[in-house]
């Protein structure tokens, strides 16, 4: 028996294949062993009656990002630490490069703010808004040879559009590089034109499901013509849905993800968008939809459409100059900053309306909210699992704790969550990352800095099916 640090003893443990009672030992970080008994290590901890999984991986989360026009409430400290809480181990945010500035500079001022201070372990996508020759022929290349192995590109905003043009560029380096694309797909010129018509008429619905739905099927055709697989994000209901769904029904390699606020959140908290109300609270693009929406999203998780579960945790203040209610928002809907956060009560959510409800099994709930993410985007096996030589990110789980949501136990730094007085069943007990406890009960036990940068390999789901040579 190799020599243990700590041994998790009497749980049951969860991977996105199996439900199996046993304990785990670790040593130096990583798993070193999987027994019906382990005995003998340094530390034990008594896991009976609770479920040991991968610790949570989200691969959608803003943090320190300077966009929307204002400034976001989470640095890489304090989101973290939210991520922690929430039984996540790994986070992938964003470094964007802003338009006309070099991207490997844009890396490295986000790797200044992340570097010593995170709880978690942490990667970077890359926000592509300004794909110049010199950025697709050179600068791309060296990052996703570097480790920074996928992007995110806009079909929407003044300062973040491509054009079809600019889209298919990136699509063909992507495919050249084997780097995978993240798109988000909202058409550009059709919600310009109804947010002008809707200001006028003081209605704040602008980004219907129609203008998700026509983007995600020309980001769909654009992928196809040039056989690249693509990863459509934030799906928030039946049309993008479908369009994925027959994407994947075609053989095409296009993936979804869906995120925590389309299965619990509805247009009906947007209301009192002209802020004499909480409406800006659940501010986010695409907007959370209604009821039948949320069957459709569980349609597509059920029926493997979405490979992934994520926060796209993007916070911001809700008071305050710089927040939700900030003096311009106040004269238009257009102008509240976008996001919301929700690192920290994603699994719990799924949990709860997933596995509690008898939607989705354990083991589809660990796949969506851990493997699946370290497949997709290049880290398995290193994480996502619960096997021999694996990093030791585990969360310990009570399936049977009843919590309410409420900002008060939250450790995001924004003032509200749009979450506050959910109730769910299911909560993270222990956070154990790389085999050390970091978060016990809520309470943070690590140092910021303790998460480590994570170089990506290339995803294997970003390999074209090779039907076509550009
Ligand atoms: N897209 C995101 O992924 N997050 C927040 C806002 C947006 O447009
Ligand atoms: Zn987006
Ligand atoms: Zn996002």
């Amino acid at each position: 028996m190799p020599d243990l640090d700590l041994a998790i003893r009497g749980g049951t443990v969860v991977t996105a294949s199996d439900v199996i009672r046993c304990d785990v030992g670790i040593s130096g970080g990583r798993i070193a062993l999987l027994a019906d008994q382990v005995t003998g290590a340094a530390q034990t901890i008594d896991a009976a009656g609770l479920l040991v999984m991968p610790g949570g991986i989200d691969s959608h989360v803003h943090l320190a990002q300077r966009a929307y026009g204002a400034r976001m409430a989470d640095g890489f400290e304090s989101g973290t630490r939210s991520a922690i809480a929430g039984g996540n181990t790994t986070v992938i945010p964003f470094a964007l490069q802003p338009r006309g500035e070099s991207l490997r500079e844009s890396v490295m001022d986000y790797h200044r703010l992340a570097d010593g201070n995170c709880h978690v372990d942490y990667a970077f996508h890359l926000i592509v808004t300004d794909p110049t020759p010199s950025v697709l022929g050179q600068e791309l290349p060296a990052l996703v040879d570097d480790g920074y192995t996928s992007f995110k590109v806009f079909m929407t905003y003044d300062d973040m559009v491509l054009n079809d043009r600019q889209l298919l560029e990136v699509f063909e380096c992507a495919r050249r590089e084997r780097a995978l694309v993240m798109v988000h797909c909202e058409g550009y010129d059709a919600i310009k034109f109804m947010t002008e018509r809707l200001e006028a008429a003081g209605n704040a619905v602008s980004r219907p499901e129609i203008v998700e739905r026509e983007a995600a099927h020309r980001a769909i055709s654009h992928a196809e013509l040039l056989d690249v697989p693509i990863m459509i994000v934030h799906v928030s209901g039946r049309e993008a849905m479908e369009q994925i769904r027959w994407a994947q029904q075609r053989g095409l390699k296009i993936y979804g993800e869906t995120c925590t606020q389309y299965i619990s959140l509805t247009a009906e908290d947007l209301k009192g968008l002209n802020m004499d109300e909480t409406g800006g609270k659940y501010v986010c693009s695409p907007p959370p939809r209604d009821r039948a929406s949320w069957d459709a999203i569980w349609e597509g998780i059920t029926q493997g459409v979405f490979a992934t579960f994520s926060s796209d945790h993007c916070p911001y203040f809700y008071e305050g100059g710089e927040g939700k209610l900030n003096p311009k928002s106040r004269t238009s809907f257009r102008w509240v900053p976008n996001g919301i956060p929700g690192v920290e009560v994603r699994l719990p959510i799924l949990f709860s309306e997933g596995v509690v409800k008898g939607r989705i099994t354990l083991e589809k709930f660990v796949a969506l909210t851990s493997t699946n993410h370290a497949k997709m985007y290049g880290l398995y096996p290193r994480k996502g699992s619960i096997a021999i030589g694996c990093d030791a990110d585990i969360v310990l789980w009570d399936p049977n704790r009843k919590e309410t949501i409420r900002q008060e136990i939250m450790h995001h730094a924004t003032d509200y969550t749009p979450w506050e007085g959910y109730e769910v069943t299911g909560w993270p007990v222990q956070t154990i990352l790389r085999g050390q406890v970091v978060c016990e009960e809520g309470k943070i036990l690590g140092a910021p800095g303790q998460g480590r940068f994570l170089k990506r390999e290339r995803s294997p789901f970003a390999t074209p099916r090779g039907a076509a040579t550009p």
